[in-house]
This record gives structure tokens, sequence and C-alpha cells, in this order.
């Protein structure tokens, strides 16, 4: 404080004091936000400007607690989370900062004093898609249940310039355009070029004396800057606003001015053009060498600003690090992160002078990693030369990391060349590099897996042989969703109604939706539940007819596959599943009337270097225009697929499902996440017995899930015998018909070659068994129509999957992470 305090004025004194929450406030600073901050009037101001002023005013109301929060947090030094994602797909805020501030009935009487509709306002936000799927949606959730439940932490990322791409269609082919979200500015972030952090990459290292002992120090060649942008993370009407902080690369002064003063401008802008290029795009495509490198300085780049944050700003003065495992867990959200592990040691021994055993012994209690997969391909490894280059003094660090876990391997399990080089952080083999998920598996205090199937895999398998060596290390945390944004915001309807029958307080405890159970068998409440699925239907029909100029019919049961699109999870066995029944009505085998009237949703996006699924939403696009057009359907079976699927239209599609297409092959999906907020939302799932489907049929039970295809032990076995999907193809005529009605042309005008590389795909490799699961997929799908038939008993089911599926609420996540993992209790 400049001077002192009796000189003040004493509102300068005070602690940062909420506003009241009367409407008449709340217009008053409305009004005040969008003179003062936009410089314009009512009448003169734009839907941007109003939305802006709205986002600042609830702003204004949360203020008070976050920086109560913030201070509080710091003065307590009570062990927090840090979690390092490199991905928060956060969806909308204002919504769900007016929830969690509990204003949205103040707003909406302040605004329509003003002639203003805040669902206006509400649809002006552009979502900031800072994530592509699952994992960085999964970080989002986690961050609102640590709020919600009060836990000290603090959430750490990238603020991409450019978010996931913005999906187009043209003739049925996706066409990535830029997501430029921060166009019209981000009301909700606070920049703080003063916290600004260096960082530092290439260069070499080189030896030193430091009296009589050599050690090794890193001499970098260029840095950048990291800057911090602030943003609010309010608990759900608790009073409590927690942190997440999203780096920013900006170029650093001294690189550019130096160019500059030798009259350069041309190497100064393509210097700032390259340092500012990694925060510039979420995941930049990845097949090519350049990619990669982005790739890995993103990594570096966003957890060593992180480290040092939290290291510089975070603890008490004086703090003694022996003690950083008591006050601090860093969590790692999949392998992205993972380079925070050598970072941390770094700082520890070049930065603050630990000898190695202690800085080891202390890295192996403040880490914990968290896998996000089964899929080989998907766990991230470096090449050794590439991260020699980058970070040489991590490449030195990693080695000597693994020397010593390898000394230890030896010893425990004897000179067993196979498995020393199997367990190795460094892969020998088709290239010299780092296994990231090993680093982290070797560093973590403990690796969790998403869903228990998953957790099991993860031990048996794809880590087996670090399970034997670490007993107890491996844990399970079964993901959650927050039934903040996906039932209380997503779903108002079904809300109240929850309400209505058991009263408040479910959204926190979500176990209670238990109590629903008895209402499954009241007739009046089962026609007020299938009444909110019809509005919910209305209002998507209303978001789709607007959105994409696509009408959805009454009376259809609505089929929904809303994921990314890959491979494994199948979207292919859904297209074939479609194909059948238009090839039956065609053919005359299958009469239309006898055809359960069914729309089929899509929403998926394709990595833009994925050819093989971007020809699969070709296809899907492809069989979608025949299908919807060809009158002999007499309109009984649409496809729908809108493009650019988000969290915004995740929250309109969810609510309307009656079917949740859940169908990857058994042992592919690490968890999933959409399948749980969609029987949270009174869906009906079909799926394989994989991720955390199969806790969802635990919890429903067998006679309210649609359960196909083969186990995952079914799957091994088929795969150790050589799976031949012609096999398949010949014995099942439904499924030849199928593949031939594609292979014909006849979704491709006749083209013949538009998609042979998709049909001879599942003839000769079919990796992911959609021929051996397609028979069962479909005496599934004819159970589905028999049970829809009935309304009455489909409705009971669905009442019973809302009932039963509480534990999938992400603040049991929390709960599961804080016991088995963390131990950081809430902040009091
Ligand atoms: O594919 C997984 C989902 O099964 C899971 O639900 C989600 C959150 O745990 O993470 C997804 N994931 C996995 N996203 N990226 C990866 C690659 O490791």
């Amino acid at each position: 404080m400049p001077e002192s305090h009796s000189s003040l004025h004493p509102l300068a004194l005070a602690p940062v004091i909420a506003p009241p929450s009367t409407a008449d406030e709340f217009v008053e600073r409305f009004l005040h936000n969008l003179n003062f901050d936009r410089g314009v009037a009512l009448s003169a101001s734009s839907a941007n400007d109003r939305y802006l002023a709205l986002a600042h005013t609830v702003r204004d109301y949360l203020m008070a607690r976050w920086l109560e929060d913030v201070r509080h947090q710091k003065e307590v030094q009570a062990k927090g989370v840090c979690y390092l994602s490199a991905e928060y797909l956060l969806g909308r805020q204002l919504d769900n900062n007016l929830l969690a501030a509990d204003l949205t009935e103040v707003a909406t009487e302040a605004l329509a004093s003003c002639g203003i509709d805040l669902d206006e306002l509400r649809a002006h936000e552009v979502e900031p898609g800072l994530g592509n799927g699952g994992l960085g949606r999964l970080a989002a959730c986690f961050i609102d249940s640590l709020a919600t439940m009060a836990v000290p932490s603090i959430g750490y990322g990238i603020r991409y310039e450019y978010g996931i791409f913005r999906q187009t269609f043209v003739d049925g082919q996706q066409v990535e355009q830029p997501d430029a979200w921060l166009a019209l500015g981000s009301p909700w972030e606070f920049a703080r070029p003063e916290d600004a952090q260096t960082i530092a990459f290439g260069g070499h290292t080189e030896k030193y004396d430091d009296e009589g002992v050599t050690r090794s120090r890193w001499v970098p060649a260029w840095n950048v800057q990291a800057v911090p942008y602030n943003y609010m993370v309010p608990g759900f009407q608790n009073g409590r606003v927690n942190t997440l902080r999203l780096w920013s690369a900006v170029a650093t002064s001294a690189f550019d001015l130096r160019i500059f003063n030798s009259g350069d401008y041309e190497e100064a802008v393509r210097a700032q053009t390259y340092a500012e290029n990694i925060s510039k795009v979420l995941y930049p495509e990845d097949s090519t060498p350049q990619g990669k490198e982005l790739r890995l300085q993103q990594q570096y780049f966003f957890v060593a600003a992180s480290i040092h944050d939290f290291l510089d700003n975070m603890l008490a003065d004086g703090f003694d690090l022996a003690n950083l495992p008591e006050r601090v867990i860093f969590q790692l959200n999949d392998t992205h992160p993972v380079i925070a592990v050598p970072e941390f040691m770094r700082v520890l021994i070049d930065e603050r002078h630990l000898e190695w055993d202690a800085a080891w012994a202390i890295t192996r209690q403040c880490f914990a990693y968290t896998c996000h997969t089964l899929l080989p391909e998907a766990l991230e490894v470096w090449p050794v030369e590439l991260l020699g280059r980058l970070l040489p003094r991590h490449l030195e660090i990693i080695y000597r990391i693994n020397d010593e876990f390898l000394v230890a391997v030896r010893e425990r399990f004897g000179d067993d060349e196979m498995l020393v080089r199997n367990m190795s952080i460094i892969a020998e083999h088709p290239v010299r590099s780092v296994r990231m998920a090993y680093l982290a598996t070797v560093a973590g205090a403990k690796v969790n897996g998403v869903a228990e199937l998953h957790s099991q895999l993860l031990r048996d398998k794809v880590l087996h042989d670090f399970d034997a060596f670490f007993p107890g290390k491996f844990t399970n945390v079964t993901n959650g969703v927050t039934p903040r944004r996906f039932l209380r915001l997503a779903n108002p309807e079904l809300s109240s109604l929850i309400t209505a029958a058991i009263g408040d307080g479910w959204a926190t405890d979500l176990e209670r939706l238990r109590e629903l159970e008895p209402f499954a068998e009241d007739a009046e409440f089962r026609t007020a539940f299938a009444g909110v699925k019809a509005v919910n239907k209305r209002r998507l029909s209303e978001v789709l007819r607007e959105r994409d100029g696509v009408e959805i019919s009454d009376g259809h049961m609505l089929d929904v596959m809303v994921k990314r699109l890959h491979e494994y999870k199948r979207q292919l066995l859904k297209v074939l599943h479609i194909v059948t029944t238009y090839e039956g009505v065609i053919s005359g085998r299958i009469a239309v009337s006898d055809v359960v009237p069914r729309t089929a949703i899509f929403g998926a996006k394709a990595a833009p270097g994925y050819a093989m699924a971007k020809r699969i939403i070709h296809l899907i696009n492809a069989v979608g225009e025949v299908v919807n057009t060809d009158p002999r359907l007499e309109g009984r079976l649409k496809v729908v697929f809108p493009p650019n699927y988000n969290v915004t239209l995740a929250e309109r599609v969810i609510p309307a499902a009656d079917l949740s297409e859940q169908i990857s092959l058994a042992g592919k999906e690490a968890s999933g996440t959409g399948n749980m907020k969609f029987a949270l939302n009174g869906a009906l799932t079909i799926g394989t017995d994989d991720g955390a489907n199969v806790e969802i049929r635990e919890l429903v039970g067998d006679d309210h899930f649609y359960l196909f295809g083969m186990s995952e032990p079914e799957v091994s076995e088929l795969s150790a015998r050589g799976y031949r999907p012609q096999d398949f193809y010949q014995a099942d005529e439904g499924l030849r018909r199928a593949i031939d009605l594609i292979a014909s042309g006849a979704f491709s005008r006749g083209d013949r070659s538009v998609f042979e590389p998709v049909v001879s795909n599942l003839l000769y490799e079919d990796r992911f068994m959609v021929l051996a699961d397609y028979a069962s997929y479909v005496a599934a799908q004819e159970r589905v129509d028999a049970a829809y038939a009935d309304q009455e008993a489909w409705t009971r089911s669905a009442i019973l999957n809302v009932a039963r599926t509480g534990f999938f609420s992400s603040d049991r996540s929390i709960r599961d992470y804080i016991d088995r993992i963390w131990h950081t209790p809430p902040l009091v």
C-alpha cells in the first residue's frame, strides 16, 4: 500500500464488498458497465455490448468472493491441487456463472426492465473451445466440482488463441475453419502481464564445478514470455471462487529489440510469430515434424510457467521445500503435462540447489498421473532427438531417472533384458524416444485410470509390469460430470421436476436422485417426465431449425451418437444399422409401416489429419442425404448431422435424446462421459461392455440398458485367434447387403470409388471389429424398437436411469481423488 493507512480513504481499506443482489442494483451496475466499460448508451448498444456489460456485472458480484478466496488460500497454506491440463473445454460461461452466483432470476428481471431478453445475450456468447473432447470437458467438470466443494486448487492450462476448429460441411465433407473465439473480446478473463514468466528453450548443457562437485546446467538459446490470464471458477452457490490460469505466449521484448535494432524487421516479425505460435492453436496438426515440435513446446511452455508460478507466488515466505508434499499435488491430466516432472526436478536441483535424492523424494510425492486411454498410439512418446534439442537439460534428467529406475528393476526382477527394455522410459525402437506415460508412472505417487474396467486393463495389460513393480500405486477414479451444467443448466424442466419430487439439494448431492426411484411407479410423474422430454425435443428442434435449417419430425425416437469421430468409437456400426434398415425397406423385405420412426442424430469432429475419420463423416452425410429424401421411407427414418458439435449444442441435444449410442469396441473407450450425461438426462443406453458403460449398466440394471457385442476378453480371444472380417461378411446376409449397398455407389451417385477405402478397410482390416459386433448390435436395436413401442415402460426405464446414476457426479470423482490420491480436504 502506497501511503500510511491513516491517510487513506476508508473505502480503500475496506474489503471488496459484493453489491446487493436486487434487480434495481443489478440494473444500475449493468448500465454503469455498459456506459463506462463499453462507452455506449443503452439505446445505441449492440448485442455484443450488452453481453459484455452483463458479463462484467456478473463478474462484479463474484469479485469479492474471488479476491477473498485467493487471499485465504494463500494465507492458510493448506495442501492444494494444481491441476495441469492442456485442455479445458469450458462451454459458455455466462449462464454457469449466473447460476453459481444465484443471480439468474435477478438478472432476468433486471434485463427485462431494460427491454432486454436474457436468452438473446446468452446466445451471443462464443464458447471457449479450448479442448478436443472428453478429456478437456472432464477438466472443466473437475474445476467446477473443486470450487463447489471448496477444495484449495488452481487449474493451469493454455490460452489458445484459436480453440478447436469450427467444423463446416461442404458437399458432406468436413472443412475446418479457425475458431476466433476471442474476436469480440472475452469478458471472463483477467490478463496479468505483470505476473509473466520467462520460459526458455533450446541451447545446450554444460558442466561446472560447484565446490568440488561437478554439476550440470542449462544454457538455453531462446525464450518466450508466458502471460497468465485468470478466469473465475465459481462454486455452485457456496460463495467460493477458484482460479483457472491459462498461459499465453508473447515474444520477449529483449529478443525482438535485438533484431529490430539490427534493422531486420522481417526477421523480428518472424521471431515474434514463432514465439507466439506456441499458444496460437489447440493441438496443431502433428503429422508433420514441425507440428510435433510445436506441440512439445506448448506442453513445456505451460507446465514450466505453472510450476514457477506456484513456487514463486503461492508459497509462504521462507517455505521449506522439503515440505512441498504436504502443500501441493500436481495432477497430470494425461501425458500432455508430463514434461513437468523433469522441469520440477530441474528447478529443485539447478535453481533451488537441492541434491538429486532430496529432489527426487519430493517429486515422487508431488505428482500423480491420470491415464485416459488404452490405445497405444495415444500414449505420447517424444523422439530423443527432438526432446534433446528443445530441452537438453530435461533429457539429461530423464536419462538419470531412467538409469536409477532400471537399476531398481534389475535388482527386483533380475537381469531379464526383455523386461528391462519393456519397462524402460526410453524406447529404442523404432526411434529412440521418451515414453511419457512411463515417466509419469515412475514419478507419480499414484496412477489412475478413469473407469473400473479401464483401470483394471491398465494394471493387467498396458502398464502390467509397473503394477507388479509398484504395488499399490495404481488406483481407479471413475469419471464424472457436473450436474450443474448438465442437469441444472441444460435441462431446467427436468431439474424443476426433480426438485418438485425430492426437494432441493440434489445438485450438490447427486446420490439423492435415488429418491426418485419410487416415482417411476407413479403414473402422474411418468406423464410429467415424458412431458419434459417432449419439451426438450421441441427445443432441440427449434435450435436445429434456426442453426442448420433442419427439421425433426414429431413422434420420432431420437437416437443420438455425439462424440469425436474415431474408428474405435464405431460410428460406422451405427451407419451400418441405418443402411440395413434402409436397404430392408427399399428391397421390400421390411414393410415401411414396421419401421419404428427414428431420427439418428450424429455430432462429431474428425482430427484434421485423420483421413479415415473424415471419410466416415462424408459417408454419414451421404447416407443421410439419400435416406432423408427417399419417399419409400415415408419419413420414418431420418439422419441429422449438425456440423460443429460443441458443448453448447450438447446442452440441447442430450436432454432431448431417447437413446444414447455408446458402441465402442470393448476395451477401447477408457471411460466416456457423454454416456453419463445421457443417462442422467433420462436416455437409455445401447452399449457395449466398455469404459464406464459397465458401471452405468451395473447401476441402472440390465433391464434398462441395451447391452450388445463382445466383452473385452472375447475381443482379445478373437484377436488372438486371428480376426477375419470377411468371415462375418460372408456369414451374415443383412451385413452383406448393407456393405454391398455402400460399395455399389448408392450413396455416392453411383461412384463406387468414393467410399471404397471405407469398404475395403471394413472387409480386410476392421481393426475395431465392427463386422464382428454387427449382428449383436442389430439384434439389440430390435429390442430397442420393441421396448420403445411401450412408452409407459420406456419412461419408467428412463426415470430409473436418472434415479440410479447420481454416482456419476464429478463431485464424487473429486471425492475419490481426495481420498485415494490427493488428501486435500476442503477449506472451511
Ligand atoms: O477417450 C477418453 C474418454 O474415454 C474419457 O472419458 C475421457 C476423459 O477421461 O478422455 C478421453 N481421451 C483420451 N481424450 N484423449 C485421450 C487420449 O489420451
